[in-house]
């Protein structure tokens, strides 16, 4: 009964319900276009319509549209994808287009646009649009706002952008399983002005999380707090792409969180300002200096500032969100003498890992044995040997020899004579302590093993 005319006729009228497309229309759907690679997309310029200043997505692309009789029409596919979270291991989730996150659509205020939801996924869902102004029909909540996408069904969202900003999509349809799956993207919608706002560099990420066991590749989707892979799009460290910049550049970055927790991002080298918020843009007059902000859940934010030369670290400043999946549930092993016993317990345990008595640096330097598809807890490896990192951290890269538009990893900071720290090899001096109380025999050198539950 929903034929092609009553499609075209539905597609023509200026309020359109999310409505289901007929299999006639679904003839006329925009070209999907698919990607399953997680390097970096050079940002496109837009091939028409209004110009702006495109958006660098790390790790990700964005979605090419159609113009149609002035309206941009996009495609978005819901669909199981395989995403490398870092190399050593891939794991199965959902998302859009062939990645996790999925791709980043751009488009710029006032602008129409028209967005085909094709599901195939083996469960009903539906699209958000998180934190957009626009009319109820169009907000993708399932069972409150539409019926939920059908498996093998296509749905339209249309609607006009009514303000510039930070937004994302996901699904209001079996959410925690979902979400919990992969199933995330940016909407970036740039103002009309191209000149309002500029910067030189623009880039965006989503705050991601997945409980996913060493060895498997699934993502338990039950877990609320506990997970063990923090990632940026879908990708830990040392995955997650450098922020390549040139000394002096002006640059942007957008942060969106739909993790279950607060994420503090926290930038060496320089201060920012929050210049936006899940509302929009912050007036001059109301930003202050900050190193770090925290990105709450649900909440998007845009940092800037000026760039300076160096190799300068960008992450998470919950010291769990920059490890990995392997070595979460160890106990504190400080000064227990613990020589033989790791071995041993491996050889029953395959993946058991302990931390070592002197503190867990020394993981991050040997070769651990490790089951397959996983990560270790703390890796990659900078010029002065291993940095001992895993999950929500990048480095952002200042260079004066970054061209305009090149976003290439411009490798490691040469730093000038006199700026690096050096070792000390003079004699060494009585340093001036506070007195402490003693270790005595009712001091205790182990802690009981816990979890960690309360990240
Ligand atoms: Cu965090």
């Amino acid at each position: 009964m929903n034929n092609r005319r009553t499609f075209l006729r539905a597609a023509g009228a200026t309020a359109l319900g999310a409505a289901a497309v007929s299999r006639a229309g679904a003839a006329s759907l925009p070209e999907a276009a698919t990607r399953s690679s997680a390097t970096m997309q050079p940002p496109p310029p837009p091939p028409n319509g209004r110009p702006y200043n495109p958006i660098v997505t790390l790790n990700g692309w964005s979605l090419p549209w159609r113009m149609k009789d002035g309206v941009k029409e996009f495609h978005l596919v819901a669909e199981p994808v395989v995403r490398e979270i870092a190399p050593g291991m891939k794991a199965n989730l959902w998302g859009y287009n062939g990645s996790s996150s999925g791709p980043t659509l751009e488009a710029v205020e006032g602008d129409r646009v028209r967005i085909f939801v094709t599901n195939k996924l083996p469960e009903v869902t539906s699209v958000h649009w998180h934190g957009m102004l626009l009319p109820s029909g169009m907000d993708g909540v399932t069972g409150l706002t539409q019926h939920g996408i059908g498996v093998g069904k296509t749905y339209v969202y249309e609607f006009v952008l009514r303000h510039a900003g930070t937004f994302m999509y996901h699904p209001h349809a079996d959410e925690t399983l979902q979400m919990a799956m992969g199933m995330m993207g940016l909407f970036i919608v740039h103002p009309k002005d191209p000149r309002q706002l500029k910067v030189d560099r623009d880039f965006a990420f989503i705050l991601n999380a997945y409980d996913i066991d060493p060895g498997s590749a699934t993502p338990k989707v039950n877990t609320m707090l506990d997970f063990n892979l923090w990632t940026w799009n879908s990708r830990a460290f040392p995955g997650i792409d450098p922020l390549a910049a040139r000394t002096g550049d002006r640059v942007r970055i957008r942060i969106g969180n739909l993790t279950m927790t607060n994420h503090p991002i926290h930038l060496h080298g320089h201060s920012f300002e929050v210049t936006g918020t899940d509302g929009g843009w912050v007036p001059k007059s109301a930003r202050w200096p900050e190193v770090s902000t925290d990105v709450a859940v649900g909440q998007m934010r845009a940092i800037e500032f000026t760039a300076a030369a160096g190799d300068w670290a960008l992450h998470c400043h919950k010291s769990h969100h920059t490890m990995n999946a392997m070595g979460h549930d160890v106990p504190t092993m400080l000064g227990v003498d613990s020589r033989g016993v790791a071995e041993r317990i491996a050889k029953l345990v395959p993946d058991y890992m302990h931390m070592g008595d002197k503190g867990m640096h020394e993981m991050t330097e040997m070769e651990m044995p490790l089951p397959e598809n996983t990560l270790p807890m703390m890796t990659g490896t900078g010029p002065f040997g291993a940095i001992g990192m895993g999950g929500m951290f990048s480095v952002v890269k200042v260079r004066d020899t970054v061209k305009p538009g090149d976003y290439r990893d411009p490798g490691w900071y040469s730093h000038p004579a006199g700026t690096l720290a050096w070792e000390y090899a003079g004699d060494a001096e009585r340093p001036v302590r506070a007195s402490a109380p003693k270790a005595d025999s009712n001091t205790l050198d182990v802690r009981k093993p816990s979890g960690h539950t309360g990240h």
